[in-house]
């Protein structure tokens, strides 16, 4: 008989919301540790989700089902890995770049600052570099967060780190940059302020940027 972890990874390869949820509900139950539940009963099925879509066997239909499936089962997750009533850190401006609706990981990373005790503004997917700009000013954002999943959308990222150079705001806030495609050498030639390959290291990247 499977166990529940495995249930959950077995039911974000097929897609299945409500195993998926029963799945973690269990496997919580049985007092397995959230982060446990996130990263071998979740993250890692994506991955061969993404496999399966690169070798043909999964097509765009899936892809949404194994990603909705995925965000049902961190609806559950959230309140286990978001601690509450902690004094903000700082407050992140976050967004998923120009062009790309990829939202899952960049989702992860807000909910893994939020737990360490920052502000969120998530503007949500396909942000224009204008928009990133805008919502820093009025936010005082002390951190930008973009995410990029696809090698099209990464230059994008840069657009925007230059977009917030142009509008004179670059100095008083830093810049963060992550996901699949992205790198430490990338970050270094926008100019961004660092990047993180996962969202446990981003919190840790903030904590620094912020002398914390
Ligand atoms: Co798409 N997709 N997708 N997709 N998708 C990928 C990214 C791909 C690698 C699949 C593949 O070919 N193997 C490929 C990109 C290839 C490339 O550019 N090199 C791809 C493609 C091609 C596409 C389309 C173009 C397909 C098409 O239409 N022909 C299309 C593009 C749409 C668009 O954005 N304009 C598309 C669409 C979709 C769906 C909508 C169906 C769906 C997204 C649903 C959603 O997000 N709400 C989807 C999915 C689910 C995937 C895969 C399978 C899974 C992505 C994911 O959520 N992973 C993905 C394959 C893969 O990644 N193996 C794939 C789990 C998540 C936890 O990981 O997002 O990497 P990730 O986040 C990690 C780290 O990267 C990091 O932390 C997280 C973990 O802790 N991180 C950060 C992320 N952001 C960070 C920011 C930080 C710090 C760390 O600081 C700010």
């Amino acid at each position: 008989m499977p166990t529940a972890l495995e249930e959950v990874f077995q039911a974000i390869i097929d897609g299945e919301q409500k195993k998926v949820v029963s799945g973690i509900e269990t496997a919580l139950n049985n007092g397995l540790d959230p982060a446990t539940i996130l990263n071998e009963g979740m993250i890692k099925p994506m991955s061969e989700v993404g496999r399966r879509f690169e070798a043909g066997d999964y097509f765009i239909p899936e892809m949404l089902l194994s990603a909705r499936a995925m965000q049902a089962g961190l609806g559950i997750l959230r309140p286990r890995l978001v601690q509450s009533g902690v004094k903000a850190r700082g407050k992140v401006v976050i967004g998923t770049a120009r062009g790309d609706l990829h939202d899952i990981g960049k989702n992860l990373v807000a909910m893994m600052l939020e737990g360490a005790g920052y502000e969120i503004k998530d503007l949500g997917t396909d942000v224009p570099p204008e928009a990133f700009v805008n919502a820093i000013i009025a936010e005082k954002a002390d951190i930008l967060a973009l995410s990029a999943l696809l090698t099209t959308t990464m230059q994008a990222m840069q657009q925007t780190v230059q977009a917030v150079q142009e509008a004179g705001v670059r100095e008083r806030m830093k810049i963060i940059i992550g996901g699949a495609p992205v790198t430490e050498a990338y970050a270094r030639k926008i100019g961004a302020d660092g990047f993180s390959p996962d969202a446990s290291r981003a919190v840790v990247l903030v904590n620094s940027l912020m002398g914390k």
